[in-house]
């Protein structure tokens, strides 16, 4: 049973909805779990084309618990590994989208960085305040940053630990779209929906090679979307993509 988030699923979307009000949704390590778990879960489970996350109209997530993070030590981090909860975000093959309201902040703001797509309320507001605790972002937030907004901008904010409205994280490419907050759940259940609709496989193949890009030579990366442009051609729904377009009717994409 979860304890820090609910879990639903609509037509295809798989729905994680972060549940710790009282401390604006504030990750401890039980919540990283069960947020892990549940994507895992979805990832794996044929009905659900698209994953969301998302938390409540104050906040999606205002950082790693700090109460619990505070007495930590190098020994307990090393014997504990919690980054590795963390980097099997980046394994899920499925499309994440973050539906942000108020704060994403440190660890929360990572959290929505490890997502595919993000989309925010006009007053949501993300920032990384560690270097205000004598620390740093531990979970990706240094490298997410900076790939999207590159050294000296993101240096700055980091450094000064301040907090970014919505208008200047879509100004850095940093999230997608910004809606009035009443419709950034709606929003992003329609960009989800819409998504549901594409070939899954393609889907699943795209979102490899795309993020690939950041991380590999532009050679390197070509020889890895030519593979996945190759095993697209293994899958029923490319035959029915092709057919129903000589066809003139809609593809009816099965995941096959
Ligand atoms: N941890 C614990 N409690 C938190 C919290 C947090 N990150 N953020 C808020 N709360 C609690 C507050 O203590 C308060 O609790 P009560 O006093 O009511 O018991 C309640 O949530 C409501 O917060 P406020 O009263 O402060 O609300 P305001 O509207 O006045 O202010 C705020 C909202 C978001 C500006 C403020 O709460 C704030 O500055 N929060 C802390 C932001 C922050 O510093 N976040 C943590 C950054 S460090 C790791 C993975 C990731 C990370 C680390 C390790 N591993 C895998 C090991 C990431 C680190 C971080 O995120």
């Amino acid at each position: 049973m979860n304890k820090f988030i609910n879990v639903y699923s609509e037509d295809g979307v798989g729905i994680i909805q972060l549940d710790r009000p009282k401390v604006l949704n504030a990750l401890n390590r039980q919540m990283v779990d069960e947020i892990v778990s549940q994507l895992e879960s979805f990832d794996r489970n044929d009905s659900v084309r698209v994953i969301v996350l998302k938390g409540n109209e104050r906040a999606f997530a205002a950082g790693a618990d700090i109460e619990e993070m505070m007495n930590e030590t190098p020994l307990s981090l090393e014997l504990l590994n919690p980054f590795a909860e963390w980097d099997k975000i980046s394994l899920i093959k499925k499309p994440i989208l973050a539906a942000v309201n108020g704060f994403a902040l440190g660890g929360g703001f990572e959290l929505a960085l490890h997502c595919d797509l993000i989309i925010a309320s006009e007053d949501a507001k993300f920032g990384f305040p560690e270097v205000k605790l004598g620390v740093l972002p531990g979970a990706g937030g240094t490298q997410f940053l900076t790939r999207a907004m590159g050294v000296r901008k993101a240096l700055e904010w980091i450094w000064l630990g301040e907090q970014m409205t919505a208008r200047e994280a879509l100004h850095y490419g940093v999230i997608n779209r910004i809606v009035a907050p009443e419709l950034v759940v709606e929003e992003t259940m329609r960009l989800a929906h819409q998504l549901t609709k594409q070939a899954p496989i393609a889907i699943r193949l795209i979102k490899e090679a795309v993020h690939a890009a950041a991380d590999v030579t532009l050679q390197e990366g070509k020889i890895l979307e030519r593979k996945n442009f190759y095993l697209a051609f293994s899958s029923e729904d490319q035959k029915e993509g092709m057919c129903a377009f000589t066809e003139k009717r809609t593809p009816s994409f099965k995941g096959k």
